[in-house]
């Protein structure tokens, strides 16, 4: 995950090569969804990986008020990035009417970055949508590069006519950025007419603080393999960025922060008490180890052991029930009790 990734390869221009904390990339070569992404649809089909790419098909019998399919990136995107890819629309007869692109946005907004049919005899378009602020130029091929990229709170789209264009810029685009490949239509412009939008190559990289350590759940010999861990990075009291992670087989996790400056990791499982990191530096492109060892005991995760918690265990006693299973037996039994008991009364951070 931690490779250096050199900016601008086969397509170049004279950006200054620059390493990165993390990239993603995607060839979609194999024929199944990568992890990074999870596929999503309403009122289509889900986009289907084969002959080597991302292929979203929306059949001219679509109707509804916004029918879309698309890939969620399971990233987020920190700070400086950049991100690009590929797009070749095979099907993409006149007047389709159909919308193809990539959202970055978070809740203080999204930009979307179009290859577009408007519909209605209004052409094909490249187009940058800031919030409804729309930034066009005219596009007929149907295929191309398209790329987002972000240097500080500036957020640019651009489209590739022989070097790099840009089309609009955000500015103020603050905050990790979920990223959506989709493609999209509506009854209103919508061509009714079979439309194969395909998008490769992708590729992305970003400036985050990276974190990964490894958590020992106390008292526990089930699988450690998607275990849930809440972290919380607290900064001057405040906490300022929560993320889930899963832990790995050996208990290992890693995650993706823009948080910079001096902060409190604290992690809780499911049934273990929160606790806290010491202070650790964070920094764009750095990389931090935080190690956890946590207690067992926090039946209803409120961060006490206490008596609450002894009552859901005798209530679910004696069942395969992983509500009281503690030690992850797969039953609530008395091994289970012994634990409570041991950190009974103890409190998290
Ligand atoms: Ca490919
Ligand atoms: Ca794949
Ligand atoms: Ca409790
Ligand atoms: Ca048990």
């Amino acid at each position: 995950m931690r490779t250096r990734w050199m900016l601008l390869t086969a397509i170049g221009i004279a950006w200054p090569t620059a390493a990165w904390s993390n990239t993603y990339t995607d060839n979609f070569e194999d024929g199944t969804y990568a992890p990074m992404w999870v596929p999503w649809s309403v009122d289509a089909p889900l986009p289907i990986e084969q002959n080597g790419r991302m292929e979203f098909f929306l059949p001219g019998t679509s109707f509804g008020p916004m029918f879309s399919t698309g890939l969620r990136g399971a990233m987020r995107l920190c700070g400086d990035f950049d991100v690009k890819f590929t797009f070749d629309h095979p099907i993409w007869p006149k007047n389709n009417g159909v919308r193809t692109g990539m959202t970055l946005g978070n809740k203080h907004g999204a930009y979307t970055l179009e290859r577009t049919n408007l519909g209605l005899g209004m052409g094909d378009h490249v187009l940058s949508d800031i919030g409804g602020s729309l930034t066009m130029l005219p596009y007929g091929g149907t295929q191309g590069n398209l790329r987002i990229r972000r240097v500080g709170m500036e957020m640019t789209g651009y489209v590739w006519n022989g070097e790099w264009q840009p089309l609009g810029t955000w500015f103020g685009a603050i905050g990790p950025m979920d990223v959506d490949l989709w493609v999209w239509s509506h009854d209103a412009y919508f061509g009714r007419q079979d439309v194969l939008a395909t998008f490769d190559d992708f590729m992305a990289a970003d400036s985050a603080s990276i974190v990964n350590g490894a958590v020992n759940l106390g008292d526990y010999i089930g699988p450690l393999l998607g275990q849930r861990i809440e972290i919380l990075l607290v900064q001057d009291g405040a906490v300022i960025d929560s993320q889930i992670v899963t832990l790995d087989e050996w208990g290992q996790f890693q995650f993706a922060t823009e948080v910079a400056g001096e902060v409190r990791v604290m992690a809780k499982g499911t049934h273990w008490l929160r606790r806290s990191s010491p202070p650790i530096q964070l920094a764009p492109n750095g990389l931090q180890v935080v190690d956890f060892a946590l207690t067992n005991g926090d039946v209803d995760s409120n961060n006490v052991i206490d008596s609450d918690d002894f009552d859901l265990l005798v209530i679910n006693f004696g069942e395969q029930n992983f509500i009281g299973d503690l030690d992850g037996n797969t039953m609530v039994d008395s091994d289970d009790f012994d634990i409570l008991v041991a950190h009974f009364g103890e409190q998290g951070d």
